[in-house]
């Protein structure tokens, strides 16, 4: 019995050393250790030995059983790291191939000029605030000495929620909410989405972008305004830009002016930008009404102040030469990628 067993124990090393597959393998596994298997065949057919023969027969087979299991444990191991090995030759990566091309988003040029904007102000001691676009014709209107009567007012130009809050038409709200909050010296910009009730042309937009600037404190005179707007307009546009004044009415300034700029594409000798103006409209701005400021508990015989207000698209389509304001917004990438 102990050659059968042997035997047995030869042929089981020799098939498990064969195999190739974890499949294979399990099919020596279940031919020799399996429930029909030849090695449990051997230990039901001890019943027929003599019984003092027995537990040597069994050990003898025990240790068959052992042998044969640590055979098939290596061969497993063996096979799986061989199958990995493969798996990872397969599967390799040639870094040095080149990659497929990704393409970069960029900033919007809208976003890219008030980005801009913040900067120049930032630098100049200006803080940055904002507010909300579903505003109080009080701080719209009625604190900025604009009258019910007032054409701005007018249902044909402003978006009405219903008759005391309104889509705000400009930043102006923001910076009554902040005269009515802090006192002087108060030196901000206010960056904002505003709405107006216009049609879409190539100058106009329902929604569009506004920056105001606000600055009040004991002793700001005119000077003060014109050596700020210059100050931007350079560091905006270009240092050799050059600005001028002309006489202007805004309810909320007096005096109050609008400020154009030489043209930085021609310098001033008449191109398509300008129009062969020579000088490109930038801006509205004048000293704080004295109204104004008493309306937020601010006394005009003690401070004064300058503001003044832009819109966003105006910088943008004047700095690249942009002649429909549609452009903008059509978020054609063909268009986006020049900036
Ligand atoms: C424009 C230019 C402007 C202001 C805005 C302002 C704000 C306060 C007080 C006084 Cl709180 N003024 N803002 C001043 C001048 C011009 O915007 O073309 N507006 C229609």
């Amino acid at each position: 019995m102990k050659d059968q067993i042997l035997e047995i124990k030869e042929n089981a090393k020799k098939e498990i050393e064969r195999t190739n597959t974890l499949q294979e393998l399990n099919d020596v596994r279940v031919k020799f250790l399996g429930k029909k298997g030849e090695l449990t065949a051997v230990l039901r057919g001890m019943g027929a030995l003599p019984p003092e023969e027995r537990p040597a027969v069994g050990t003898f087979v025990n240790e068959a059983r052992d042998e044969i299991e640590n055979k098939i444990a290596l061969k497993e191991k063996e096979l799986k790291e061989s199958l990995i090995a493969e798996k990872l030759q397969k599967e390799k990566i040639d870094i040095t191939m080149p990659s497929k091309k990704t393409e970069l988003g960029s900033i919007h040029p809208i976003t890219g000029i008030i980005d801009n904007i913040k900067e120049i102000f930032l630098g100049l001691g200006y803080e940055i605030v904002d507010g909300p676009e579903i505003e109080k014709t009080y701080y719209v209107f009625d604190q900025l000495n604009t009258p019910i009567d007032h054409p701005a007012r007018d249902l044909q130009d402003t978006f009405y929620i219903n008759e005391n809050i309104v889509l705000r038409s400009q930043t102006s709200s923001v910076q009554i909410r902040t005269m009515e909050a802090q006192k002087p010296p108060i030196k901000i910009i206010c960056p904002g989405t505003v709405y107006r009730s216009d049609s879409v042309d190539p100058t106009h937009s329902p929604v569009f972008h506004q920056i105001e600037g606000l600055v009040v404190d004991k002793g700001i005179t005119m000077s003060d305004l014109k050596g700020t707007l210059e100050t931007f307009a350079k560091r905006c546009l270009g240092e050799n830009t050059e600005i001028r004044f002309r006489p202007h009415h805004f309810p909320y300034t007096e005096p109050s002016a609008e400020v154009d700029v030489s043209c930085f594409v021609c310098k001033g000798k008449g191109c398509r930008v300008c129009k062969n103006e020579g000088w490109i409209e930038l801006l509205g701005c004048g000293m704080v009404h004295p109204k104004v400021l008493e309306n937020c508990g601010i006394d005009h015989n003690i401070y004064s102040g300058f503001a003044f207000g832009f819109g966003a698209e105006r910088i943008a389509m004047a700095k690249y030469g942009i002649d429909d304001m549609r452009l903008l917004y059509e978020n054609d990438v063909r268009f986006l990628k020049q900036f």
